[in-house]
């Protein structure tokens, strides 16, 4: 059977579809229910066997072409008619798009991140450490016993299981220290570690409940306060960026001996005296000390031969006195309008 004849046909009724609803009445036509091309494909039961093989060969052919030509003409229609919709109305597709609002790095993240660098460019090692912490990590590993009295200046809270949301990132050195010694390690050791800490306490303008400390923790022979103030120093400068004056007054934590509160000529006036730094000159702005024997041990060192020091630097304070930002809600306030004054991109 000659199928030339129907192919034209077939053919120039698809490219005479005037629009989609005559094209999708050709495609009834033709592949409907009764639809001439499958009866066609159909009609070769009824052929003599031999005539069947070249038979179906050329019908399932133009079915195929036939279909392709059907398809290329529904995609034109719809070219058209997305086209349409994108020029009807107010839109005009040729006016250039709005910048895309890429999101920038918090504050906390900026200085963290930079004080991360600039330890590891000093030889430290980053670590981290569980935000659920045991109570042996917490306080006992670091000389505060159940009865002991600096555990009120620490409140936090604790979970049904023993277990507490740590109150400062100083666990992390007993815990640094074990996983090290255990395996034979011995010190020169110089660590950093950033983390979010938590506390029960009121919310003011210095104080949050959840927060951000930096812990750094040094220990190797002939270690000295020098040693702690020269690094801090350093660390100081480059985050506030001036030179910076710095000075220790006595602090009590039980896990250094002796420990000190390090203040910092206030950035704001220079040191002459400022509502600030309450006309002092000085802002209070991180407790440190020499690490105390208790904790070297429990962390499988041997005080008789090593020594360090240790630091533990609010992340929002040093935030603050870098931008001059007076209230400490505003971290995680949500206020875009806060945040949108940072512009550094993620790495
Ligand atoms: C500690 O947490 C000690 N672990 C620090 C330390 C480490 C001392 C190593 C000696 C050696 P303190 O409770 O003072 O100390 O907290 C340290 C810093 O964390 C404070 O100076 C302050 O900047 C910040 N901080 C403490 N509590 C809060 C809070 N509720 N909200 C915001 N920042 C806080």
């Amino acid at each position: 059977m000659d199928t030339s004849a129907k192919r034209e046909q077939w053919l120039a009724l698809i490219a005479g579809a005037a629009d989609a609803d005559a094209l999708a009445a050709v495609d009834r036509q033709l592949f409907g229910q009764k639809g001439e091309v499958l009866e066609l494909v159909r009609s070769v039961t009824s052929l003599p066997k031999e005539e069947r093989p070249a038979f179906g060969k050329a019908a399932n052919l133009l079915k195929r072409e036939v279909e392709q030509a059907l398809a290329t003409a529904r995609e034109r229609f719809e070219a058209e008619a997305l086209k349409r919709e994108l020029t009807a109305g107010d839109f005009d597709p040729t006016e250039p798009g709005r910048p895309w609002q890429g999101g920038t790095l918090h504050p906390i993240t900026i200085v963290q991140n930079e004080l991360v660098d600039l330890f590891q460019s000093m030889g430290f090692r980053q670590e981290d450490g569980p935000e659920i912490e045991s109570e042996y990590y917490n306080f006992d590993a670091l000389n505060i016993p159940g009865d002991h009295p600096a555990r009120e200046s620490q409140d936090t809270f604790w979970l049904d299981d023993g277990n507490l949301l740590r109150t400062h990132t100083s666990p992390v050195q007993v815990r640094t220290m074990q996983r090290l010694t255990k395996d034979g390690f011995e010190p020169p050791l110089r660590v950093i570690v950033p983390g979010r800490c938590f506390r029960c306490e009121t919310v003011d303008k210095t104080h949050e409940h959840s927060f951000y400390q930096m812990e750094g923790l040094v220990v190797d022979r002939d270690v000295s306060v020098a040693n702690l103030i020269h690094t801090m120093k350093t660390c100081l400068r480059v985050i506030l960026e001036r030179d910076v004056e710095v000075r220790l007054r006595p602090g009590f934590f039980p896990f250094v001996e002796p420990g000190f509160e390090l203040d910092v000529n206030c950035p704001f006036c220079g040191g002459k005296g400022c509502s600030v730094c309450k006309q002092s000159g000085w802002i209070e702005i991180l407790p440190c000390g020499m690490v105390h024997p208790h904790v070297l041990r429990q962390g499988g060192i041997d005080p008789e031969e090593f020594t360090g020091f240790a630091f533990g630097m609010g992340l929002q304070r040093v935030v603050m006195l870098r931008y001059g930002i007076d209230d400490i809600r505003q971290f995680m306030g949500g206020d875009i309008r806060f945040l949108q004054q940072f512009s550094e991109v993620p790495r």
